[in-house]
């Protein structure tokens, strides 16, 4: 019988090693089958490197069989491998189902800060009265913060507000939302507006369970023909309403503010059976939650309205000491302490 040639020999070693393949049945003997076939000194690694030995008139048709050979077995292999896995997965599910009923691990959420929370229910119920939301410089000038308010420099009433200034001249951080009314009106005038600007104030104050040196306030301005101090009572009662439920009663007390006039205070009557009434009110059994007022001439043309035309109210809001209210929270620091056990109640 003649010498088998190097191709003949190809071919046996693929049918012997298709024949072996097709006997593996788990992923074991399948990667026992790879090492045998194509491990460091595989027959099918030597095959192809037995290439330099071919007589050289056989040698590029060895070349070509020798890689489809190897291909293929791979192929094949690779497929085998996949379909071993699936089935050991399967059985493995089979044997130990899954029970779908257990319940899922919780995923730790956060929250919306109580001070976001608190805002965006002011938002909500403003967005009803038609007033939208604008946005203004904490860093301002003490032209818009006082001057612009009808604060002329050592006009007594800056002493209700002790100011941040900052290290340029003339800067100081806001002590409060009002002096947006400027640029609100300027940018408006001399169109009617509808605002409310929320946002962060700064005063220089004994820090307390009441009053931070930082704190949020919402200010509130409305300006057109005909605008009435009824107008004010009725947005203020409809807020107040919505926002500490419809049995509540709003007192409405003269006030002062240089830029409103005339000014008003508002509170609202705490439910006599609640435990918190006296603390939350003093013993008086009411609430102050804002001060406002009809915007007064001076401040009306200082932002480019003719007040001979157009009238206007204002309000200034604490959104914090709101929700301290509406939650019997006792102490105003806890705001920004980040403290989790905290903030995990809201
Ligand atoms: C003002 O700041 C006026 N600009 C309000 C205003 C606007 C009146 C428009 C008329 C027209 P007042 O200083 O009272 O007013 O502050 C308003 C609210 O801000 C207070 O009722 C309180 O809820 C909140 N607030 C004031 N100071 C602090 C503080 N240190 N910490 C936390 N909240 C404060």
């Amino acid at each position: 019988m003649p010498e088998a040639t190097a191709v003949e020999e190809l071919a046996t070693l693929e049918s012997t090693a298709q024949a072996e393949l097709a006997t593996a049945t788990d992923e074991a003997a399948l990667r026992g089958w790879n090492t045998k076939y194509f491990g460091d000194r595989g027959a099918v690694k030597q095959a192809l490197a037995a290439i330099g030995k071919v007589p050289k008139e056989q040698r590029a048709g060895y070349g070509l069989e020798a890689n489809r050979v190897k291909v293929a077995l791979e192929t094949t292999y690779a497929a085998l491998l996949e379909q071993a896995k699936e089935a050991a997965m399967r059985k493995g599910l089979s044997e130990n189902p899954l029970d779908v009923t257990l319940p899922a691990r919780p995923l730790p959420r956060g929250t919306l800060h109580p001070a976001t929370q608190i805002l965006r229910q002011i938002y909500a119920i403003f967005a009803e009265l038609g007033f939208r939301v604008y946005r203004t410089r904490e860093v301002e000038t003490d032209e818009n913060n006082f001057e612009l308010l009808n604060m002329p420099p050592h006009h007594p009433a800056r002493d209700m507000w002790d100011t941040f200034f900052t290290t340029t001249p003339g800067q100081v951080l806001r002590t409060h939302t009002s002096p947006g009314q400027i640029h609100v009106m300027r940018e408006n005038a001399p169109h009617p507006v509808r605002v409310i600007l929320p946002g962060m104030c700064y005063r220089n104050e004994a820090i307390s369970t009441r009053s931070e040196i930082q704190f949020l306030q919402v200010e509130g301005l409305c300006i057109g023909e005909g605008v009435t101090m009824c107008d004010l009572k009725g947005v203020i009662t409809a807020f107040a309403r919505r926002m500490f439920g419809p049995e509540r009663q709003i007192r409405i007390r003269s006030s002062y503010f240089p830029f409103t006039e005339p000014s008003i205070e508002v509170d609202i009557d705490w439910p006599a059976d609640d435990p918190n009434r006296d603390r939350l009110t003093k013993g008086t059994g009411w609430l102050e939650i804002l001060g406002a007022g009809m915007v007064h001439p001076t401040v009306l043309k200082n932002g480019g309205y003719d007040p001979e035309k157009v009238t206007g109210f204002a309000f200034g809001m604490g959104p914090q000491r709101m929700l301290m209210l509406q939650r019997a929270i006792d102490d105003i620091r806890l705001f920004w302490q980040n403290d989790q056990r905290f903030l995990k109640q809201f």
